[in-house]
């Protein structure tokens, strides 16, 4: 069986950065790495990301967006996650079911317990074995992903950034409260140097046996 590791936080905390480091990191111990992007990874994935981030698209309703995002992981789990798991990779994945609850739960205000029952039934209960949360501030993370946004030529992403900074605290404060309910997620500050927080990260993985029996990692 292989190992599934996730990453979560608001906008710009450094969640892309801090997975290219770790699949390195995995690599270079001989592991094979699959890394992966919610919403994406499949066909049916990266089309309906378009809908769901372009702002240029219709308003969204929380619902039928909560519907859009659990389809999306519905995908992704069946048909890439769960293959590539019992194939032994290491499946490292740039947001997941705490996504949905930060956002559509805390962030819009649907019900939390309805919330993860959505995520429960589209993954079939599929849990990663830890969970990165890279704090920070959301004047520092939107400031990042703007910085990112802007400087980037593909499609616009841009309609959560657009959301005022209210809704991005509550966004955090959900993602800590759920920290504190949930021993897998590790909560990493994510306001200091990109090379120390890799190392912080490091350090979590290879202090966890479990990891060590699963990838030889010494
Ligand atoms: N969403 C949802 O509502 N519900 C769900 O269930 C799911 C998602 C799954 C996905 O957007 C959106 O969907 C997301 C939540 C919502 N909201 N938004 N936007 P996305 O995948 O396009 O965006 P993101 O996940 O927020 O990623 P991001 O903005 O690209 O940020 P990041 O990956 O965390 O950060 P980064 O790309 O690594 O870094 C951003 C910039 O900061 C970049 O220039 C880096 O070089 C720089 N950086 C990184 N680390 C540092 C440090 N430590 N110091 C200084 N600069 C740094």
């Amino acid at each position: 069986m292989g190992l599934f590791i996730t990453f979560e936080g608001i906008e710009g905390c450094g969640k892309t950065t801090q997975i290219d480091l770790l699949k390195k990191y995995f690599e270079a111990k001989g592991r094979d790495v699959l890394s992966l992007r919610e919403p994406g990874g499949t066909e049916l994935g990266e089309k309906v990301r378009g809908i769901l981030l372009n702002s240029s698209s219709e308003p969204i309703d929380a619902q039928a967006e909560l519907f859009l995002y659990e389809a999306c992981r519905a995908q992704l789990v069946s048909r890439i996650i769960r293959p590539a798991l019992s194939e032994g990779k290491v499946v490292i994945s740039d947001r997941f079911i705490d996504s949905t609850v930060a956002y559509q739960g805390y962030g819009r205000g649907l019900d939390i317990g309805s919330v993860s029952l959505m995520n429960a039934f589209a993954t079939g209960g599929l849990i990663p074995a830890v969970t990165f949360l890279l704090d920070c501030e959301p004047e520092v993370g939107l400031k990042r992903a703007w910085e990112r946004i802007d400087a980037s030529t593909g499609p616009r992403e841009d309609r959560f950034e657009k959301e005022n900074i209210i809704f991005h605290k509550k966004v955090r404060e959900g993602y800590l409260s759920l920290s504190r309910a949930e021993p897998r997620i590790r909560v990493v500050n994510a306001s200091g140097e990109i090379p120390s927080i890799h190392g912080e990260i490091c350090d979590i993985i290879n202090k966890m046996r479990e990891f060590d029996r699963k990838s030889d990692i010494k």
